[in-house]
C-alpha cells in the first residue's frame, strides 16, 4: 500500500482540511469504505465514539511542519514488546487487544477510579495536534495526533498537594508482546513526569492520529505524547496511571540510568554518551536539521528555571 500526501500544500494550508484530504486518501488507499468517522482497520469504536472522531477540534496551535507521511508514522516504530526492529510493532502488534480496555487513575488523590476507554474518549472535546516528535536515536517525525490534554483526567481524580509526579504503567502480556521474552527492559514497560509537566496543556493523552483510531503500533487505545521530551518519555497502550510523592523509575533509566534520565528533555546541548544530539533525521527528508531546545516548544522553558539541565538529563 502506498500512501502518498499532496506535495503541493502551502505550510500554512496545514490544519484541518489537510488533515482530512490525507485521511481520504488514506482512506481510499486502502482500500476499505469511505466511511466518515469510522475506522477502518480495527472497528472497536462505537458509532457514539466514532462520531467524537468525526468532530474533533481543529488544532489550535498551528506547526509550520509539514506532517509526516502516514506510511511512515505507522510502519517505523519503537514499541520494543512487539519487537525491536522498526517494523516489528506494525506486524507483532497486531496482536494487541484494545478491547475491553480501561485506566486505573490511583495514588494520591481524593477520588481514585479506574475509566473505561469509551469514557475517555468522552472526557474532554478531542483534538488535532500537530507535533514535533524528536526519537532520542536522532529521528524526527511530525505527527497529528489526536487527543486532549492529560490534566483533563488528573482533574477527575483531584490530586493531593503531596502528589508530586505522575507515573505510567503500559499494558504487559507476555504471551502476545514477543519482543518481552527477551530481557531488554525491565517489563512493564514505565515512565513518568513531574506533575506539573504532566499538567502542562501541551502533555496530551493521544487516541488517534491523522484523523483515525490509534492503530496498535502507535500505542492503542491511548498513550503518552509529551512534545518537548525525547520519544520514549511517551508510554504507549497505558494502563496505570499513579500519582506519586516521589520520582517514579523509568523503563530506560532503569535499563542504563547513564544514558537515559528521568527528565529527557530534547537538548542539543547535552549528547548522549554514544552520539550527539544537535541534528536529527526527518523521516521523509534528505538533509540533516537542527535538533532545537526542548524540541522547539519554549513555552515548557519556565517549568525548569534555576535547574541545570546537564545535570538533570
Ligand atoms: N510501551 C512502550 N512505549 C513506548 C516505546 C516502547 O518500546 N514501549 N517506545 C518509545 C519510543 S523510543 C518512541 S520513539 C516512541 C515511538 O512512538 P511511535 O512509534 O508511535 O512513533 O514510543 C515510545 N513509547
Ligand atoms: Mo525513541
Amino acid at each position: 500500500m502506498l500512501i502518498r500526501r499532496p506535495a503541493d500544500i502551502a505550510p500554512s494550508e496545514i490544519t484541518s482540511p489537510e488533515l482530512y484530504r490525507a485521511r481520504r486518501e488514506f482512506m481510499a488507499h486502502s482500500g476499505r469504505l469511505a466511511l466518515a468517522g469510522a475506522s477502518m482497520l480495527a472497528m472497536p469504536w462505537s458509532a457514539a465514539e466514532a462520531a467524537a472522531l468525526a468532530n474533533v477540534q481543529p488544532n489550535k496551535m498551528p506547526l509550520k511542519d509539514k506532517p509526516t507521511r502516514i506510511k511512515d508514522i505507522t510502519t517505523y516504530n519503537n514499541y520494543y514488546e512487539f519487537g525491536l526492529d522498526k517494523e516489528d510493532p506494525a506486524e507483532n502488534a497486531r496482536a494487541l487487544k484494545t478491547r475491553p480496555w480501561s485506566v486505573v487513575v490511583e495514588g494520591l488523590c481524593n477520588k481514585p477510579r479506574s475509566f473505561a476507554i469509551e469514557d475517555l474518549l468522552k472526557l474532554a472535546p478531542l483534538e488535532e495536534r500537530l507535533y514535533r516528535m524528536r526519537c532520542v536515536e536522532g529521528w524526527s517525525m511530525v505527527i497529528p495526533w489526536v487527543g486532549f490534554s492529560l490534566s483533563a483526567l488528573l482533574k477527575q481524580v483531584e490530586p493531593q498537594g503531596s502528589a508530586k509526579y505522575v507515573e505510567f504503567v503500559t499494558h504487559y502480556d507476555k504471551k502476545t508482546m514477543i519482543g518481552t521474552w527477551q530481557p531488554v527492559l525491565d517489563w512493564p514497560y514505565t515512565e513518568g513526569l513531574r506533575m506539573d509537566e504532566a499538567l502542562h496543556p501541551l502533555t496530551t493523552l493521544a487516541v488517534g492520529l491523522y484523523g483515525e483510531e490509534l492503530l496498535p503500533q502507535n500505542g492503542a487505545p491511548i498513550r503518552l505524547v509529551v512534545p518537548w521530551k525525547y520519544g520514549f518519555k511517551n508510554a504507549k497502550s497505558i494502563v496505570r496511571i499513579r500519582l506519586v510523592e516521589k520520582m517514579p523509575g523509568t523503563a530506560w533509566n532503569k535499563a542504563a540510568a547513564n544514558e537515559y534520565g528521568f527528565y529527557s528533555n530534547v537538548n542539543p546541548d547535552v549528547a548522549h554518551p554514544r552520539w550527539k544530539q544537535d541534528t536529527e533525521r526527518r523521516i521523509g527528508e534528505l538533509t540533516k536539521r537542527k535538533t532545537l531546545m526542548f524540541n522547539g516548544y519554549d513555552e515548557v522553558a519556565s517549568l525548569y528555571a534555576g535547574m541545570d539541565l546537564k545535570k538533570n538529563f
